[in-house]
């Protein structure tokens, strides 16, 4: 009688556990190659890929699932996957020479990690990362919240919920160092095979001497001497400039919730015409107290979430208030902007239909 007990104990208790953990394994496979990517009709960029796209796949989870990613790596550059904003085990971290060895060509490496906390993050590559993260190495990270009374989406009623991530790029500079980085790696891998010195590229340093002297001479690595830092002249929204960002299409009195994410090197500054923002949450956390804004500041590996509830119908334009990034190498309107298209109860916009000019 006793042992008949103990095993329905166990077995509550077995089921009482599988109910407390009711996360699931989410996989993704992250195939890495170099291509060329088409950021405007007659303009093309040298770029590092996942699974050939820009950016690179959105990781979509609850908080508590099982995130399991296999990075596999068909390119001739090492690379490392951070996930900007989680708290997880630290081999799992993605920090070249501080968690993990670089992840070679032809090798893949899987990481495994509960999805916490739960909030608006981004994924990025962490080998190199002036080339590898504005070169194309990114991707959104959404986590969902496992109790529903914290859901943002619930409690603003929200209808469309939008992830929008911003990077700036110069086409010239990357298509030159990767390029030049893919030539480098193909010596490196000949001298290899014959017993050759390295080409001296990307390596480490043989002593703390040798580390020291870097520093205090001003460190540039050998493939960056003779190299300028690139200049932004283009600024895109999930892969593209403006005219080619969609727009956000709503009708007065529906909610919208716009997930920002900049995972480029450039700070922005987007301004919201006709319309103001509940700024709902910063990094992924949710603000106590919610504030309003018209231009929202966005720095370099921030997320911001945003609630707008346009009033006014009509096409609002929505742009970097930095001249320079609401252009396509100098020509407005063009970068980091996109329109809202706002109907009425008639589902009319405006009158007026949006054109592109060439003298503006
Ligand atoms: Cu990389």
């Amino acid at each position: 009688m006793k042992k008949r007990m103990l095993t329905i104990f166990m077995i509550t208790l077995f089921l009482s556990a599988a109910q407390v953990w009711a996360g699931q394994v989410k996989r993704y496979t992250f195939k890495i190659t170099i291509g060329q990517w088409q950021i405007l009709p007659d303009v093309s960029v040298k770029s590092l890929m996942i699974n050939n796209q820009i950016p690179g796949p959105t990781i979509e989870v609850t908080e508590g699932d099982i995130v399991e990613v296999k990075v596999v790596n068909y390119s001739p550059l090492p690379h490392t996957i951070h996930w900007h904003g989680m708290e997880i085990p630290n081999k799992e971290d993605g920090v070249p020479y501080v968690t993990q060895d670089p992840i070679e060509r032809g090798e893949s490496f899987t990481y495994r990690f509960v999805a916490e906390p739960a909030g608006t993050h981004f994924w990025h590559c962490h080998w190199s990362t002036l080339l590898h993260i504005s070169g194309g190495m990114y991707g959104p990270l959404i986590v969902h919240p496992k109790d529903p009374s914290k859901d943002l989406n619930k409690k603003y009623h929200v209808s469309q919920d939008r992830v929008m991530i911003l990077d700036s790029i110069d086409p010239k500079w990357q298509t030159k160092m990767l390029a030049m980085m893919e030539k480098m790696h193909a010596m490196e891998e000949k001298s290899e095979k014959t017993g050759m010195e390295k080409s001296g590229g990307e390596r480490l340093f043989k002593s703390v001497a040798e580390f020291r002297k870097a520093i205090e001479e001003g460190y540039k690595p050998p493939y960056l001497k003779g190299i300028p830092k690139p200049s932004y002249k283009y600024h895109l929204i999930n892969g593209h400039p403006y005219p080619l960002i969609p727009p956000v299409k709503t009708t007065v009195g529906k909610t919208v919730r716009l997930r920002l994410i900049n995972a480029g090197n450039n700070p922005h500054y987007l301004h919201f015409h006709g319309m103001s923002l509940l700024v709902v949450a910063i990094d992924g956390f949710t603000l106590k107290n919610p504030y309003r804004l018209t231009t929202i500041p966005l720095f370099p590996g921030q997320a911001k979430d945003l609630i707008l509830r346009p009033k006014i119908p009509g096409w609002w334009a929505v742009h970097d208030h930095a001249e320079w990034a609401s252009t396509n190498n100098g020509h407005f309107p063009g970068g980091a902007m996109f329109l809202i298209g706002v109907a009425d109860k008639t589902s009319r916009i405006s009158n007026y239909t949006p054109k592109i000019s060439l003298t503006q």
